[in-house]
């Protein structure tokens, strides 16, 4: 009863899976977004379907900003995951951005649906992806996305 209690007050905390930590944007995020002129900067499509991540390797460059479509063309729900990655860069701050942050690194993708990211990566570095439905990094949901 004492946890069910605790889950109805934090629930933005807890959105998407109970147990992960909301990430904090790192320090200078902020500023460092600011003068981006989003409507310049190339999409970058992202496939997610039963059970794979296309491209399984996303390739970004540091300081470069880049608009990720993250496109579920399968007929489960699915998430491309990455806690490591979402502490690393800045997010162009709209719901969709909040939404990854509150889950602690999960873009949440429906099925049919599509979520866009604006993302600047700050540094190089390479982060695990995986998704955290049930069986799907087993059934082949893994990759990683390299900052160079
Ligand atoms: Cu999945």
């Amino acid at each position: 009863m004492r946890r069910r209690a605790v889950l109805f007050v934090a629930p933005a905390l807890l959105a998407g899976c109970a147990g992960r930590t909301a990430i904090v944007p790192p320090p200078g995020a902020a500023e460092r977004i600011a003068g981006v002129d989003w409507a310049r900067v190339p999409a970058t499509e992202v496939m997610l379907d039963e059970f794979a991540f296309v491209p399984e390797e996303l390739q970004l460059r540091a300081g470069q900003p880049a608009r990720l479509v993250f496109r579920n063309s399968g007929a489960r729900p699915h998430d491309w995951t990455s806690p490591g990655f979402f502490r690393a860069v800045a997010l162009r701050p709209d719901a969709a951005a909040q939404a990854v942050l509150a889950s602690g690194g999960s873009v949440d993708v429906p099925a049919g649906g599509t979520v866009e990211l604006g993302v600047l990566p700050l540094g190089p570095g390479r982060h695990e992806i995986t998704c955290v439905k049930p069986l799907h990094a087993t059934l082949g949901m893994t990759g990683r996305v390299v900052v160079a």
